[in-house]
């Protein structure tokens, strides 16, 4: 693992540190990453792990944004949206992602919801991708009860990947152990149509993440448990979607194993989390991490090389 060097607080709440090598983060715990490209900077969004000494469990209240125009030279920003700014939230930052539209930042989080059993999913909005981020409707978005017809889980409602088309649909997927997806609508806010299951997903466990790269679309996701990322391709978005196989391996130390796929300045990113950093009990504080990905001249993508083992 490569030491990072954290640097005083800016006067307007940033902190800067560099970072050669991963994990990227090494003051914190992150999990769960997403990423914005926008601008040519990379925003990085990660759920953080705060699990107490000797105990094992998700610890999660608050997400986080990092940014860089290098991926060594690193800000992060203040706290741009905690649990709380949902009324209808009672906890559990679980994994999320940030998208813009006509300079909007949507952001969509999962987290455990008040009144209805389980998890559901919201979304905040800024002018920002920095924020400060508000609640954009005031209530969930998806909430367990709209899904209960597919699987009885409580926790299949976590997971929001977002992407809009080259025609300016915009689709949320997501999911747990049944994979889902939904058109929005232009405002980003509303969903528009049924909710649809999407089927032939070998091995389903979580873990999302939607891409596009020369006309095909990439559904990669979580498979098993302990986790490995896998992936699968289709010409349209709404499949049928062809498996491709494994990503990457079990991310050392962690249970879980979550992706963010993006291009940024002429090459394709891996981003994801282990548990390298920590000896006791990883899967509960992991940290991200960032490796390259190529394709293949089929459009199939090569085993990543996790430089993080
Ligand atoms: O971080 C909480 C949960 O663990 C996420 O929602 C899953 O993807 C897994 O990483």
């Amino acid at each position: 693992l490569t030491a990072i060097t954290v640097h005083a607080e800016q006067a307007n709440g940033d902190t800067t540190f560099t970072s050669n090598g991963n994990p990227v983060i090494t003051h914190k715990y992150t999990a769960d990453p997403a990423v914005l490209v926008y601008k040519d900077k990379f925003y990085l969004y990660t759920g953080h792990d705060e699990c107490p000494p000797r105990e094992n469990r998700y610890v999660m209240k608050e997400w986080l944004v990092f940014s860089t125009e290098d991926l060594v030279h690193w800000t992060e920003h203040p706290i741009p949206l905690n649990t709380s700014a949902f009324t209808w939230a009672k906890g559990d930052a679980w994994a999320s992602q940030v998208i813009e539209r006509n300079g909007k930042f949507y952001w969509y989080v999962a987290a455990e919801h008040k009144d209805i059993h389980g998890k559901s999913i919201g979304v905040a909005v800024s002018d920002s991708p920095t924020g400060p981020f508000k609640d954009a409707r005031g209530s969930a978005l998806i909430t367990n009860n709209m899904t209960t017809q597919f699987t009885k889980i409580s926790w299949d409602d976590i997971d929001p990947t977002v992407i809009i088309d080259d025609k300016g649909q915009a689709y949320l997927f997501w999911g747990n152990t049944q994979c889902y997806y939904v058109k929005l609508k232009e405002n980003m806010i509303e969903t528009d149509g049924p909710i649809i299951p999407v089927t032939n997903l070998p091995h389903f466990t979580e873990a999302p993440w939607i891409h596009k790269y020369k006309g095909w679309y990439y559904l990669s996701y979580a498979v098993g448990f302990p986790e490995k990322i896998a992936y699968s391709m289709s010409r349209n978005i709404a499949g049928p979607w062809e498996y491709k196989g494994i990503l990457n391996e079990i991310a050392g130390n962690s249970n879980t194993n979550h992706q963010a796929i993006v291009q940024f300045k002429n090459n394709w990113y891996f981003v994801y989390h282990n548990g390298g950093i920590n000896t006791e009990g990883g899967s509960y504080r992991r940290s991200v991490c960032i490796d390259k990905l190529f394709y293949n001249k089929d459009g199939t993508i090569k085993r990543i090389q996790m430089t993080s083992e």
